[in-house]
């Protein structure tokens, strides 16, 4: 059975919508959407442990790691299971996410439902950029728009 689910992004002044598709259960998981509001270049783009947003982004808590690894890209072994790389913006910041992911799923124990999603203010270096916090944030600056992954009709 197919899971859909479905983020909107909220910040000051970004804010989005993101669609999540999969279709069996070891499938990749399809990422779609559209961002706005963001400075022109490279976001980081990250599932985070907590569905809370209680106080604003903060409270998402650490990148979603169910299996204890370091930081990295979308395509590296060692990674987040959250980490889903940067999102690219345009001249007038707009994103447009297109990404097909095997490190999350909609259901089993990587699922993100209930999970949070972060945009970042800075570019997430991907585990490579040689800064303290590379191996686990990606350095990738402050959360200027999040929101809590829900299910959707499939
Ligand atoms: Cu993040
Ligand atoms: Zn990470």
């Amino acid at each position: 059975m197919p899971v859909k689910a479905v983020c909107v992004l909220n910040g000051e002044q970004v804010k989005g919508t993101v669609y999540f598709e999969q279709g069996e259960s070891d499938e990749p998981v399809k990422v779609t959407g559209e961002v706005t509001g963001l400075g022109k270049g490279l976001h980081g783009f990250h599932v985070h442990e907590f569905g809370d947003n209680t106080n604003g982004c903060t409270s998402a808590g650490p990148h979603f790691n169910p299996h204890n690894k370091e930081h990295g890209g979308p395509t590296d072994c060692d990674r987040h299971a959250g980490d889903l790389g940067n999102v690219t913006a345009n001249d007038c910041g707009v994103a447009n996410v297109d990404i097909c992911d095997k490190g999350i799923a909609l259901t089993g124990p990587l699922s993100i439902i209930g999970r949070t999603l972060v945009v970042h203010a800075d570019p997430d270096d991907l585990g490579k950029g040689g800064h303290e916090l590379s191996k686990t944030t990606g350095n990738a600056g402050a959360r200027v728009a999040c929101g809590v992954i829900g299910i959707t009709k499939a």
